[in-house]
């Protein structure tokens, strides 16, 4: 298989080090006229399926998915790998074995996307889980990267996003999240909570889209939110029909964090460069993952759903540019 996209990383530090688990989508080497791609079957091996190009029943219209006489694929399956650093700019492949891939039914097209969340000396990597069935949220935890629990299913179709606040307030975990609900509402980032941050209650909408903006047709949260004295950071996705990804933030209220204080009028990153307007999917800036460092804050993010790209930013300076964009239709 070729690697068509290494992108969206979830990041984190371990063992003085920092890592990220990279998202790495691949599928056949393709032919003139046709499309192929990969899927898991039942046990474990890798099938390919193909279409003739010039099939009435095939939509090949999103490069990111495609449509056969009503059934939706992925046109690329996606594992995770990790890669570490001294530097945060120069990766390595770590000296164990360090790839996690999809198994199982729910899994068939693929894992993706996943937000690392450090609570106590435990990590948990919720991640997207793709198949025939539907979207959802998957679960792992490990303390030490060679070994992993795996916790299932934690929040079904259609569901993917989910960040974990990396400590309980009031006693209680939380999580943000996006369910779908195409025909009526819409794509939104909601908020959950839990006891054991495997069974989820208590769902409330945080953040619609906005129309006429650049999150106008979806939103979805980022990594895990950043707590500073004036409230929650959050850095989300938003997008517009057209699926250009820009990152924007949310200011939510530290003792309750599904109400939102403040949320950005414009984009704190949009697409600019031209390793970010053109690529397998032109115009995306994508983020899953980031590292805090007092002030400083790096975002990893994916560019045209192609490369992987960081950006530093002063976590005071997103919060102020925030809060001088006021509540504006959360
Ligand atoms: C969705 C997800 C991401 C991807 C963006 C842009 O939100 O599938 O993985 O980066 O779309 O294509």
């Amino acid at each position: 298989m070729k690697i068509e996209c290494l992108l969206n990383p979830g990041v984190f530090r371990f063992e003085d080090k920092t890592w990220l688990l990279l998202r790495v989508a691949e599928r056949p080497e393709q032919t003139a006229g046709k499309t192929s791609f990969p899927v898991l079957d039942r046990r474990g091996g890798v099938k390919i399926i193909e279409f003739d190009n010039s099939d009435p029943a095939l939509d090949l219209s999103d490069p990111r998915v495609l449509s056969y006489a009503g059934k939706q694929y992925l046109t690329t399956i996606s594992h995770l790998r990790l890669v570490c650093s001294e530097d945060g700019i120069q990766f390595q492949e770590p000296y164990f074995p360090a790839i996690i891939a999809g198994h199982g039914d729910l899994e068939s097209f693929g894992i993706e996307d996943c937000r690392v969340a450090q609570i106590g000396s435990s990590y948990y990597l919720t991640f997207t889980q793709v198949s025939g069935h539907g979207v959802g949220v998957g679960l792992k935890v490990t303390r030490d990267w060679r070994s992993f629990e795996n916790r299932g299913m934690i929040l079904p179709p259609h569901n993917k996003d989910c960040a974990l606040f990396e400590e309980r307030i009031n006693g209680k975990y939380y999580a943000l999240h996006r369910p779908s609900s195409p025909e009526l509402g819409g794509n939104y980032i909601w908020i959950a909570e839990s006891e054991d941050l495997v069974h989820w209650g208590n769902h409330r909408c945080v953040a619609h889209s906005r129309d006429a903006y650049w999150d106008s047709a979806r939103v979805g949260a980022g990594a895990s939110p950043i707590r500073t004295p004036e409230g929650w950071l959050e850095i989300y996705h938003g997008a517009t029909r057209e699926n250009r990804y820009c990152l924007g933030a949310l200011l939510l209220a530290l003792d309750e964090p599904w109400r939102v204080i403040a949320r950005s009028e414009d984009p704190v990153m949009e697409p600019s460069s031209d390793y970010e307007r053109a690529g397998f999917l032109g115009s995306v800036i994508f983020t899953n993952g980031h590292l805090v460092d007092g002030d400083r804050l790096t975002i990893y993010y994916g560019a045209a759903d192609s490369v992987i790209c960081a950006a530093a930013f002063s976590v005071a300076e997103i919060v102020r540019s925030v809060l001088c964009g006021k509540v504006i239709r959360a």
